[in-house]
């Protein structure tokens, strides 16, 4: 089944150039809408429900569970390019729920999303996570090629990234709490035990960018250079590294990019994505 809703510009607004679309959830009600089937397991692809964007610029399809997410949609600069969003769904099997937001933003406003990011973040702290996250029942989504910006606060001059807690939520009452962190694996078969961080040149397949990253809070146990690439099963800047860390990046502006390509099995296999807690960090401290 293919329900489409087709985005309309609100009359008598000029200057839209961005649509934010947010995945609610709604607060009054432990209902997550925005749950569609998801991947198949072997590759995880979207091959049974999907989330589509059709119109504005290039954006991954997407399924499974995505409450508390968002989306920012290029409109363009013409008054008339129409922007669909379409869901596809594929039997009946699943109980299927999902409320989207449609937010336009005006082209001068400061909470509009720089040019090119799918995902836009404002304030100095916040949590990013890849979609259809989950720490437990999640699947890492294949085909995804996104980037993710954070605003750069007044006075902020570097941004450090630590995975979510444990349990996820940082929710003390949760009842899944877990031996090891699934927040961040990306690649290897992380679904029996904790495989190690990746960085650089041995991230080949999915990975996330982070530009010149280092490990903070520590001394570092090799030479103090940075990275860019971060992919395995521990979130740490060092390769081959089994203990997750805190990362920071200095690089203006503060940006992500997250790839994963069309494959998993037999090589990656229970792959979460990665939910990661930001905080930047201000121009007085001394930062590396
Ligand atoms: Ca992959």
């Amino acid at each position: 089944m293919v329900r489409m809703v087709p985005v309309s510009r609100l009359q008598n607004v000029r200057n839209v150039v961005v649509y934010q679309v947010e995945f609610v959830q709604m607060v009054t009600e432990s209902v997550a809408l925005f749950n569609i089937r998801g991947p198949e397991k072997t590759n995880h692809q979207c091959i049974y429900d999907q989330f589509i964007v059709s119109g504005g610029n290039p954006v991954p399809t997407i399924c499974g569970s995505n409450a508390d997410n968002h989306i920012y949609i290029d409109a363009g600069l013409g008054q008339t390019n129409p922007v669909t969003l379409t869901f596809v769904t594929s039997g009946n099997s699943f109980a299927r729920s999902w409320k989207v937001r449609v937010s336009q933003i005006r082209c001068n406003t400061i909470y509009r999303a720089e040019e090119g990011c799918l995902q836009y973040f404002t304030g100095i702290s916040g949590q990013i996570k890849s979609f259809n996250y989950d720490p437990v029942t999640g699947l890492q989504l294949s085909n995804q090629d996104y980037s993710i910006c954070i605003r750069m606060e007044r006075n902020f001059c570097g941004i450090q990234y630590m995975t979510c807690p444990v349990d996820d939520k940082g929710d003390s009452t949760s009842m899944t709490q877990m031996t090891r962190s699934h927040a961040f694996t990306l690649t290897g078969n992380t679904q029996a035990m904790q495989i190690a961080s990746m960085t650089g040149a041995a991230c080949q397949t999915d990975w996330l960018t982070i530009p010149c990253a280092s490990n903070t809070g520590r001394l570092p146990t090799t030479m103090n250079t940075c990275i860019d690439r971060i992919c395995g099963g521990t979130f740490n800047a060092e390769n081959q590294n089994l203990n997750t860390s805190s990362v920071i990046s200095t690089v203006k502006p503060f940006r992500l990019i997250f790839h994963t390509d069309s494959i998993e099995a037999p090589n990656d296999v229970g792959n979460r994505g990665f939910c990661l807690n930001y905080i930047q960090q201000p121009c007085t401290t001394k930062l590396r």
